[in-house]
């Protein structure tokens, strides 16, 4: 292996400052005397990345040599937020293990003027993801690294990240998020590495006439795909891996039939386009739209990287037949799915290999990832449309569909039923889809879901006759899990330096093998230990008030003095019917309602806040722009916020906040300040939650229905440690045909809060502003059974209350056994499943 004897990394302070230096002077080209903390950011995210691209290199030398399996993870989302703080984390120098070099740069910026704090916000969020599965690929590739598994990310580099939220006047409004203003020095463009993509054109088949034989793709638009490498460091290891996103390009060719028909600006403009391909992350969330460029994104994203992927493999000069043993890939979601056919395309037509021998080889590399099982969620592409784009492709999607048919007839024949069940090919008017779930399964060894229940729901609802097909063993289960490094170290340090102490574990060896906490579980009674537990929630809280403040235009809703005994209750993630926010926002007017009642009747107000102790209830996310309900969802929590929080009569026991544009960095602040989180879906909706098991790592206590991944917290922090209620996903059918024959009889309070909204408590200028949430419950058949899980929620809160405010120990030693026994939630976890039961790899560790 190359030695790195002449470029060396930095390894103490003074090291660090020349360094910084230096880019300031020469990257920067300004002066220290002229350094902003912007500057200071990238002067010192420059320096470390100077570090990390010597490992780097290392990593992907070692893993060129010793040509070991790999791994490639397809993502169209990695919601990374910042990378400044990450990487000093897990960085290591040759001298300092990570954790230690955070302290390092520190000290060393200090000495020169600059607060690490300060110089870390000035990083904007890597918001290339809408939710959930855009943060699991994110703290996926994380663990990857700290496994040392050789395995990189692909995705897009979009140059519009999901957009900004504004409220105005209670209303949710998008501001695109341009995160590219500054030179961003996590990323390194590739301008050699560019792979040609093709779009439209027409199929020739010369003198073939079988679609199973090579054929050609001619014509058409061609673009460019440049790839940007980010580098993604291990932690305590020196393993630096890789995520390669592409971004669109005009291809330099030039063209001649254009300009000798004198239509010369038609063809830059034409070119221009090309970029538009990468321009913006599609914010939707559990909602397919079926738009052609979404679906450019995605075969532009697949043949670069399945370019890539199969040059790398020609390199070794392995027969075709080991590429499996060589590579694994997986789809995360069925947006990659076209990756599928894309390799097929290249072994059948450009490598020529049998069609069945080629499909051995596709069947054998890949592996899917389904993360919901509701319908709108589903891909489905005309076949106009798709066969418009790729032309190709689509015939080579006809034949898988009619070999794998072929298959199911003989193994069930004369079942018609089953065949145009099961068809890739949807026989749906106007027209026919292609259905990228289905195909996604066939094109597949295995499927997982990312939660137990979730996982069980997939076999016997959307995959159902794929079991009775292939077998229950093609489909498994791998529940998610999360970064500690990120979810706990760097969002909570109080914390992580508690336990570290606490465990006599300087090196926060605990980050790696979180079964350690469970070491904790003697401290849950402790009354010292629950004290100094108490301080970090506190300190916390008190971070995320700040927050709030800032936000708020520098004034506070939270009283400073009462902090300590509010509880703070949090429900943040997308903005969706099914996680029902709005089942949140009516128990808070139910609470207010019953406030007013008690003192309207004369009940003194101390009996009344003994009653309803202090508690504010925070809300965050963002709405798809397109989706009337939840942006009206986010409207009524606004109005309710606008009416509790100025009413006096309530001193301040109840208030209401909505943090606008709730992302990553914020869910940093956000996620270690609750006392109380709500993952509140529908049963059976919510494929697992990722956040759940955040909260849970930062000690919070869970209130939730059973439902995804609460179902295994539950298993593992013991029933006792969580609220649970409402329906089961078992139930959930028969409810809401109920609902479909006779009209809805609400609960009595539920009635009583919805008259309130109807009465327009919380809309005097437009009573009926509501309307539309209150006939999805009342008149529409209430899909999402608010109605009744209501009266569930409610009791399960005042449980709630009585427990934070009358037996604060009980509630500490709660908090302290969740994080004692959170371990399993550690996304290495999750990849050391993931790579034994799915992938077949193996760690390449550093010499
Ligand atoms: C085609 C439109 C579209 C866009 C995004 C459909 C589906 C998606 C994602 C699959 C939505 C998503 O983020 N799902 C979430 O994935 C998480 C990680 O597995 C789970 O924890 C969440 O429960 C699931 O909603």
């Amino acid at each position: 292996l190359w030695d790195a004897h002449k470029v060396k990394k930095f390894n103490e302070p003074s090291e660090f400052q020349d360094r910084f230096i230096s880019h300031v002077e020469w990257t920067l080209a300004r002066s220290l005397y002229n350094c902003d903390d912007l500057a200071a950011y990238e002067a010192t995210s420059n320096s470390v990345r100077d570090n990390l691209v010597i490992d780097w290199n290392l990593t992907q030398q070692r893993q060129t040599a010793r040509d070991k399996k790999r791994v490639y993870y397809l993502s169209l989302e990695f919601l990374m937020g910042r990378a400044l703080d990450n990487a000093l984390i897990n960085m290591q120098t040759d001298t300092s293990s990570s954790g230690e070099s955070r302290e390092m740069v520190k000290g060393a910026i200090g000495d020169l003027g600059f607060k690490l704090e300060d110089v870390l916000k000035q990083e904007p969020d890597a918001a290339l993801g809408n939710g959930g599965l855009g943060r699991l690929a994110a703290c996926f590739v994380d663990s990857m690294a700290t496994g040392d598994y050789p395995a990189w990310g692909y995705g897009l580099r979009y140059q519009y990240g999901i957009f900004a939220q504004k409220i105005i006047n209670g209303f949710q409004v998008e501001t695109p998020d341009y995160w590219l203003n500054f030179p961003n020095p996590w990323e390194i463009e590739r301008s050699e590495i560019h792979v040609p993509i093709n779009f439209y054109g027409y199929v020739d088949r010369s003198s073939n006439t079988s679609t199973l034989t090579p054929a050609e793709w001619l014509g058409g638009e061609r673009v460019l795909a440049v790839a940007y490498d980010m580098p993604i460091p291990g932690f305590k290891t020196s393993t630096v891996n890789n995520l390669r996103l592409w971004s669109a390009r005009p291809t330099t060719e030039f063209d001649f039939a254009k300009f000798n028909s004198g239509d010369y600006r038609n063809s830059v403009e034409q070119q221009q386009r090309a970029e538009s391909i990468t321009a913006v992350l599609y914010p939707n969330d559990n909602f397919e739209q079926g738009k052609e460029l979404r679906l450019k994104q995605q075969y532009f994203w697949c043949a670069a990287s399945l370019h890539d992927i199969v040059r790398r493999f020609k390199k070794t000069r392995r027969p075709w037949s080991e590429f499996p043993d060589q590579i694994a890939i997986q789809l995360n979601d069925t947006h990659p799915t076209l990756a599928i056919v894309e390799l097929q395309r290249i072994l059948v037509d450009l490598e020529k290999l049998d069609w069945h021998e080629a499909w051995g080889i596709v069947t054998a590399t890949f592996a899917y990832t389904n993360h919901t099982v509701m319908q709108e969620a589903l891909e489905k592409w005309p076949v106009g449309l798709f066969g418009h784009l790729l032309p190709r492709h689509l015939e080579i999607v006809f034949d898988i569909n009619w070999f794998f048919l072929k298959e199911v007839e003989e193994k069930f024949p004369h079942d018609v039923d089953l065949l145009s069940r099961v068809s890739i090919i949807e026989e749906s008017s106007p027209e026919r889809q292609v259905r990228m779930a289905y195909l996604a399964v066939v094109g597949s060894h295995k499927v997982n879901g990312v939660a137990e229940l979730h996982s069980d729901l997939i076999k016997t609802t959307i995959f159902k006759d794929f079991v009775k097909i292939y077998g229950v063993h093609k489909f498994t289960n791998v529940t998610n899990g999360i970064t500690p490094r990120r979810w706990l170290k760097q969002a909570n340090p109080k914390l992580a330096s508690l336990i570290s102490k606490t465990l006599n574990d300087p090196e926060d060896k605990f980050l790696l093998d979180m079964s350690k906490l469970t070491a904790l579980r003697d401290l849950a009674e402790d009354e010292d230990f629950q004290e100094k537990w108490n301080d970090v929630k506190q300190f916390n809280k008190l971070r995320l008030a700040d927050l709030i403040k800032e936000l708020n235009g520098g004034v506070d809703i939270l009283e400073r003095d009462h902090i300590r005994n509010t509880l703070f209750d949090i429900q943040v993630k997308r903005i969706h019917e099914y996680k029902r926010q709005q089942l949140n926002i009516l128990g808070v007017i139910h609470r207010y309602l019953s406030i007013k009642e008690a003192l309207a009747s004369g009940v003194k107000f101390e009996e009344v806040a003994k009653k309803f102790p202090r508690k504010v209830s925070i809300f965050g996310g963002k709405s798809a722009p397109g989706y009337y309900m939840a942006k009206l969802i986010i409207k009524l929590i606004n109005s309710v916020a606008e009416v509790v929080n100025n009413d006096e009569e309530l001193c301040d026991i109840l208030k209401v906040v909505f943090i606008p544009d709730y992302n990553v960095s914020k869910a940093e602040i956000i996620i270690p300040a609750s006392d109380l989180s709500e993952h509140i879906s529908t049963a059976g909706t919510e494929a697992s939650g990722t956040s759940n098991m955040k909260f849970v790592m930062n000690g919070g206590l869970i209130i939730g229905t059973v439902d995804g991944a609460n179902v295994e917290i539950t298993r593992e922090i013991g029933e006792e440690n969580i609220f649970l209620f409402g329906n089961l996903s078992e139930n959930v059918e028969e409810l809401r045909y109920a609902h479909q024959y006779q009209p809805q009889k609400l609960p009595q309070s539920l009635e009583k809060v919805l008259n309130a909204v109807e009465s327009g408590a919380f809309s005097p200028d437009s009573p009926s502003e509501f309307q539309p949430l209150i006939d999805s419950i009342k008149h529409h058949g209430d899909y999402y059974l608010v109605s009744d899980d209501f009266d569930s929620y409610v009791a399960t809160h005042e449980l709630v209350d009585e427990l934070y405010h009358k037996d604060k120990k009980s509630w500490l030693k709660k908090s302290i056994l969740s994080v004692a026994n959170v371990g399993f939630f550690s996304s290495d976890r999750c990849i050391e499943e993931y790579a034994g039961t799915i992938w077949n790899t193996e760690p390449l560790k550093p010499e």
